[in-house]
């Protein structure tokens, strides 16, 4: 695998969920692979279990890591080509890319959404230098549009956890229900967008729930059901997937990157929840609580916010596993 970005990247998903169980047995069984070879991490923005959890991937697969964290101790990066570099940036990423992917094998890379241009957002700018000048393999760690490796532990998480209630449900498919929710800041629509994309690829009944305004780019969404009432949309769920996102821009251009709402009654509650059919409660996190969702319902038994990032873990490893055998 040379670039890991969409679902259709890692082929057959079935395949690929054998693989993250088989990984999640065994985390060290494919030590071998990764001996004597590097994994850059670069962050162009904040991250934890990002962080953490990519390392610890690259870790268990015997390999070394560096991490860098460009805003604090690199060079500032000019990345418009073209400009007189007569301002407070000392290096441009035309240069930096090819450098940084002469000190290492595979080069993992997050980039958020600037929301100063919808267009370059959305056409990976920045993604898409990594992957014409680096010379490596690159897998997105959140970009401006996309967050697979999260997108892909939340189906592992499903199956896991549908595959105790499937049995007794009488449903071969999960209803799944992705929902927006408040939050005091304009957020990326990277999480959202993968979890459309993922969910349309995977065994699921899946369910988008918004204000008006908040329409996801097609690329993403597809044809997926989206239900203005999130009321309605919660009845009979057996996974609410909350999580904020900003504008995306689809219906009004102009609006790309606003906060439209800060509407609290779509904040997940414990009423939201008894419309569901006992529902998992999931979330990417890092997560503003009594925002997104109340106190209550992360904390109670049917939150699974916590296996879902361990999962990071076993996510990143079968990514990282797969481009250490297409070296
Ligand atoms: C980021 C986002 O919403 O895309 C990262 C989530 C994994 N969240 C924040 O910036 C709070
Ligand atoms: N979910 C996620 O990607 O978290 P971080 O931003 O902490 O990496």
């Amino acid at each position: 695998m040379k670039v890991f970005q969409h679902v259709h990247d890692l082929g057959d998903l079935a395949t690929a969920l054998r693989e993250a169980q088989d990984i999640k047995h065994d985390r060290f069984q494919y030590q071998h692979l990764g001996r004597n070879k590097t994994a850059l991490l670069i962050f162009f923005n904040n991250s934890l279990r990002t962080r953490l959890s990519t390392q610890k991937a690259a870790m268990n697969l015997g390999m070394n890591v560096i991490v860098l964290d460009v805003n604090q101790g690199a060079w500032k990066l000019e990345t418009e080509r073209g400009v007189v570099m007569d301002g407070d940036k000392s290096e441009h990423l035309l240069e930096a890319i090819p450098v940084m992917g002469s000190y290492c094998d595979v080069i993992g890379v997050r980039s958020f959404a600037t929301f100063e241009s919808r267009k370059d957002d959305y056409e990976e700018k920045i993604l898409n230098q990594f992957i014409r000048y680096s010379g490596r393999p690159v897998f997105f760690m959140e970009s401006a549009t996309v967050h697979p490796l999260q997108a892909f532990a939340d189906l592992i998480t499903i199956e896991e956890y549908w595959a105790q209630r499937q049995p007794t449900a009488g449903r071969q498919r999960p209803k799944v229900v992705l929902t927006w929710a408040p939050h005091p800041k304009a957020l990326p629509q990277a999480v959202p967008n993968s979890f459309a994309e993922w969910m349309r690829a995977a065994d699921v009944d899946f369910v988008v729930t918004h204000p008006e305004g908040y329409e996801l780019d097609p690329k993403f969404v597809g044809d997926a059901r989206v239900e203005y009432d999130q009321r309605k949309a919660f009845e009979g769920a057996d996974f609410i997937y909350a999580k904020n996102w900003s504008c995306p821009g689809v219906t009004r251009p102009e609006d790309y990157g606003k906060v439209l709402s800060k509407d609290r009654s779509w904040t997940v509650d414990a009423a939201h929840m008894a419309l569901t059919n006992n529902a998992f409660f999931m979330h990417c996190l890092p997560v503003r609580r009594n925002m997104i969702v109340s106190d209550d319902v992360i904390e109670a038994p049917t939150s699974i916010v916590i296996p879902e990032a361990a999962n990071r873990e076993i996510s990143a490893q079968v990514v990282l596993k797969r481009m250490l055998e297409t070296l």
